[in-house]
């Protein structure tokens, strides 16, 4: 079990490892201010970061390019336990390019998107290049402040190099991977021109690990059919080294929301939204503006449900917050356009002048007022075509005490493999059937509600954050054990 003591008394130091790190920064007159900013990655680690000695390390979010600033940002972050890979140049072709325009579409099961072989900014090729160049950018920071016994934890499909070149590095480092998306079945990831050597990398970490049991079948079956190695229970077997792969749900720290939900701010807040859609009921949808949450098909599925019921127009309200999320990508701005053309259509068709149906917002909101939404809402609408997890349907069950409300959840979201129990489960392609969910929980009796929510919320308090956290270091930590021991027969 792991102790939170290194060698010399002192606490356990880990280097948490993402694309960005949990802060916002920005500058205001002479200094830079920082802000806490929202994502998946950021709320499952606020549980784990209080226990060891952890720094984190990570693009700051902003473009830098003279050396003072940079170092007054370093600073500034440094008084957070934050230290930054400033990627300059390379970052567009690294995030936007290779890691949102190709591993992203390949890893939730989506098409890889055409290359332009004429552009030479835009070929697989160079983008492929400048994704492993950052990945060394993260590894010279990382190797600037890296301590004999540090720990480092590397999260998602950023830094898939990175096991490898931190074990090139100093085979002694702790190195674990966390994939917070899905891993596609070996039939579609074998699309991916850079296959192997990708696999090969991360293959170096101590462990693997994933949210669900299929996302890790996935992976193990995909290094066997691609790489030729083994798979076992334990993990694959590569030339009498094993990597260790294992399975670790993620989940949220359910009392922030349960707390923030009892104060005085979002006291007022629930007031104000149940006066203003009194009468009415309100299904919730928070998703970033992705492909991949499947927001048309929830449009069309809304649409059905008030064509063919028309007793409840005027009578039920879709609130949707959509994140905005990389820009900088085509396909993004293509689906604003087209969720713009659902909206107009759909209140046009349904509307009137005193009520919309459709309630949608091109923007993020204070984490008070999205508490706020979570418990008044009647019903949370996922519909991800694929999703890693999907913390929100966590999130709306932690907020759900008073009302308790229903979750109709996405059967691809890794969500549904926790959730399942209590939530309605949908096939997200399926508008005739997302819509017949609809009707279920809009008219679904306070007793089976009841019931339901009492199966999630237990669920949802006892898999928290720190408990994924918790696992995974553990986990970790007799896998080092177990290697040092064989090393020493
Ligand atoms: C990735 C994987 C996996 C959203 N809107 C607002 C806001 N948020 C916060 C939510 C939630 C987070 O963002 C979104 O988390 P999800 O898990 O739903 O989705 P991704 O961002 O795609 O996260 C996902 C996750 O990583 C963790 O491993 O579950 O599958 O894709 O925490 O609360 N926060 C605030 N205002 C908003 O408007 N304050």
């Amino acid at each position: 079990m792991m102790t939170n003591d290194g060698a010399c008394g002192q606490r356990q130091r880990l280097l948490v490892v993402a694309n960005r790190l949990p802060v916002s920064a920005k500058k205001t007159g002479e200094n830079w201010s920082l802000k806490m900013s929202p994502g998946g990655l950021v709320s499952g680690l606020l549980g784990v970061t209080a226990q060891l000695d952890t720094k984190w390390v990570g693009w700051p979010g902003v473009d830098v390019n003279n050396e003072v600033e940079k170092a007054a940002l370093s600073k500034s972050l440094a008084e957070v336990k934050c230290i930054p890979v400033f990627l300059d140049e390379v970052f567009d072709q690294y995030y936007n390019g290779y890691c949102n325009g190709i591993l992203w579409p390949i890893l939730h099961h989506m098409e890889l998107p055409q290359e332009d072989p004429h552009d030479t900014n835009k070929t697989f090729q160079t983008q492929y290049d400048a994704y492993k160049k950052a990945n060394r950018m993260f590894l010279d920071v990382i190797v600037e402040n890296y301590e004999e016994g540090d720990i480092v934890w590397c999260h998602d499909y950023h830094l898939m190099f990175l096991p490898k070149y931190l074990k090139e590095y100093n085979n002694n480092i702790k190195v674990g991977w966390f994939l917070h998306s899905p891993f596609p079945s070996s039939e579609v990831y074998k699309t991916l021109p850079s296959r192997s050597e990708l696999l090969r990398s991360i293959l170096r970490a101590d462990l693997l690990g994933f949210h669900t049991y299929d996302f890790a079948g996935h992976f193990k079956s995909t290094c066997t059919r691609i790489l030729g190695v083994e798979a076992t229970h334990e993990g694959v077997v590569d030339q009498g080294r094993v990597t260790r792969v294992a399975v670790f749900p993620i989940g949220i720290d359910p009392d922030r929301f349960i707390r923030t939900c009892k104060l005085p701010e979002a006291t007022q807040q629930i007031n104000e939204l149940k006066e203003r859609f009194a009468g009415k009921k309100v299904i919730l949808g928070v998703d970033r503006l992705d492909p991949i949450k499947g927001i048309p098909k929830k449009y069309l599925a809304f649409e059905k449900f008030l064509e063919e019921n028309p007793n409840w127009r005027h009578k039920v309200v879709l609130v949707q917050i959509a994140v905005p999320t990389r820009n900088d990508v085509p396909e993004y701005r293509k689906l604003k356009d087209q969720v713009h053309g659902l909206v107009g259509r759909i209140n046009g068709r349904f509307g009137s002048v005193s009520s919309l149906p459709i309630h949608h917002l091109d923007c993020s909101v204070d984490f008070s007022y999205l508490c706020a939404l979570y418990a008044i809402a009647d019903v949370m609408l996922v519909t991800s075509l694929r999703d890693g997890m999907n913390l929100v349907s966590f999130e709306f069950v932690a907020c759900q005490e008073a009302k308790k409300g229903v979750l109709v959840l996405s059967e691809s979201a890794g969500a549904a493999q926790s959730l399942g129990a209590g939530a309605l489960l949908v096939n997200p392609w399926n508008v005739t059937e997302v819509s017949s969910a609809i009707k279920e929980a809009l008219i679904m009796p306070a007793e089976e509600r009841e019931k339901r929510y009492r199966v999630n919320f237990q669920y949802v308090y006892i898999h928290s954050a720190k408990k994924w956290g918790d696992d995974f270091m553990s986990v970790l930590d007799d896998t080092m054990a177990e290697s040092e021991m064989q090393l020493r027969k």
